[in-house]
């Protein structure tokens, strides 16, 4: 498998919580390099592309609000593998379930809220990672 990229977001409450660094710092320290990275508050035209596959779930319309609510990191990580080594790194949707050791895992919790929040997000697959990385940052 060869040097592959993957969009990494640090949601609003990463963000709120004051984790970027501590998102980046593991990141790094897991010897990925970070290629590209900004400061943003997604409008809804740009997460209605990057979460399409969600749409007309039950949990769509709170992402949606969630992910709006406040400024987020986006970054392109590269490295062998990056995109299944950060999902591993980021743990289980659930932060409840997500492993110790991971993202999810150490840092996030159940709030109760309908959509769950779990500071970061990874893309699933390379054709993900192409999409989402044009979504956030161009060709
Ligand atoms: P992931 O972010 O682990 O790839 P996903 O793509 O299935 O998970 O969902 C996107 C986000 O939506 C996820 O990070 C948290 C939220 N979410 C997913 N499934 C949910 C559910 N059943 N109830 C509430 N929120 C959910
Ligand atoms: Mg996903």
């Amino acid at each position: 498998m060869s040097s592959e990229q993957t969009l990494i977001l640090v949601k609003p409450d990463g963000v709120k919580r004051g984790l970027v660094g501590e998102v980046i710092a593991r990141i790094e320290r897991k010897g990925y390099v970070v290629t590209n990275l900004k400061m943003l508050t997604a409008d809804r035209t740009i997460l209605a592309k990057h979460y399409a596959e969600h749409e007309g779930k039950p949990f769509y319309e709170p992402l949606m609000e969630f992910m709006a609510s406040g400024p987020i990191v986006a970054m392109v990580a590269q490295g062998e593998r990056v995109i299944e080594g950060f999902r591993k790194m980021a743990g289980a949707t659930d932060p409840t379930v997500a492993e110790a050791g991971t993202i999810r895992g150490d840092l996030a919790r159940d709030m109760g809220t309908k959509v769950v929040q779990n500071i970061v997000h990874g893309s699933d697959s390379p054709e993900s990672a192409a999409r989402e990385i044009k979504i956030f940052f161009g060709n």
